[in-house]
């Protein structure tokens, strides 16, 4: 293998092709963590952490179909529906995650797109999040660009809003709106001036193709998102993915460092199932180029690392957590 550009020129690219991409994923696994940690350091603090730390301010009932998706009212998951979160209970969460450490504070809700009476309601918790002085992020469906206005007048600073699998695989996933739709709100966070957080999710039956598709998709936007979430499926009973395969650990180190080659100026975030990943293979992750996580000890609906498992995991590592 050649060595690796080290001058930080021409590596910020939106011009990925297939079989370029395709060779990434399968270089010699040392080659490609070597890789993607030298090009992460021409940009980052090798040894420093995002944290984010998640809320979900509408739990269930979402009309969608993703397969995926725990809160989905066409399955069984047992989950109960709840309406949108009051604001008192909003501030106490987001105190508690500036306590712990979090520099931005994520609030999600089950909904195919927000209406008008929600988007206000929202406002108000963007406001209080901020008012702790952590960075806000909100992923709410699809949006309009008016939406989006309104969310970046408020203040919001991310939005969330994934692909999550190339187009060809999308529609064995999901069959209520389509990947356009995606691109249409994604277009729409970028023109309103707010930052874009965009990923996608690993081991849900998709090809090595559909993993290079994505992430081409993802870095031949006009501008790459600022941050890259990328979840391991969390196997949830009742949804219908619940049955499937395990992942090879190491396919997901993998995404993480062409991930990181490919974006190298995004922060690359290591998301849903950390809880079943252990120790040592969250510090391949962070190795290959991952410097985010989900800080909190529940993601949306499932299970996340205990903080003090976290703490230490950062403390065993001599990661400091970005503010
Ligand atoms: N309802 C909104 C939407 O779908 O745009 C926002 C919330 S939704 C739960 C946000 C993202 O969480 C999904 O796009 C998907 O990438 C991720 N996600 C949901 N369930 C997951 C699971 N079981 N495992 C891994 N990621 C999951
Ligand atoms: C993202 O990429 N992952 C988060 C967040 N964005 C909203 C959600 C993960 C959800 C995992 C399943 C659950 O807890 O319901
Ligand atoms: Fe609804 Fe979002 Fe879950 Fe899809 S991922 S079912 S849109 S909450």
């Amino acid at each position: 293998m050649q060595s690796p550009d080290t001058s930080g020129a021409n590596t910020i690219r939106h011009d990925w092709s297939e079989d370029e991409v395709t060779a990434l994923f399968q270089t010699p696994f040392n080659d490609l963590v070597f890789r993607a940690q030298s090009l992460y350091r021409q940009f980052f603090d090798p040894n420093a952490i995002q944290l984010s730390t998640l809320l979900n301010i509408k739990t269930g009932g979402c009309p969608e179909d993703c397969a995926y998706c725990p809160q989905s009212a066409r399955y069984a998951t047992g989950l109960n529906a709840e309406p949108l979160m009051d604001i008192a209970e909003v501030k106490s969460a987001a105190v508690q995650a500036r306590e712990k450490g979090a520099s931005r504070f994520c609030m999600g809700a089950a909904w195919r797109s927000p209406k008008d009476r929600d988007l206000d309601q929202v406002i108000e918790m963007i406001r209080v999040v901020k008012d702790q002085g952590l960075e806000a992020c909100a992923t709410l469906g699809m949006l309009t660009r008016e939406q989006a206005d309104k969310l970046k007048s408020a203040g919001l600073d991310f939005y969330n809003h994934n692909l999550d699998t190339s187009e060809a695989f999308y529609e064995t996933i999901i069959s209520t709106r389509t990947y356009q739709d995606r691109l249409d709100t994604l277009e729409a966070v970028r023109e309103a001036g707010m930052k874009v957080c965009c990923g996608g999710i690993v081991g849900m039956g998709e090809g090595l193709a559909d993993r290079v598709q994505m992430l081409i998709t993802l870095a031949n936007l006009p501008s790459h998102p600022e941050s890259v979430p990328i979840n391991l499926l969390v196997r949830v009973e009742g949804t219908p993915l619940e049955d499937q395969a395990d992942l090879d650990p190491f396919d997901m180190v993998r995404m993480i460092a062409v991930a990181r080659i490919m974006m190298p100026a995004s922060y690359v975030r290591l998301s849903a199932g950390r809880n079943e990943m252990t120790d040592e293979l969250q510090a391949l992750c962070f190795l290959a180029g991952a410097n985010s996580v989900f800080y909190g000890e529940k993601l949306l609906t499932t299970g996340n690392p205990e903080f003090a498992r976290d703490q230490s995991l950062f403390r065993r590592l001599g990661l400091k957590a970005t503010h």
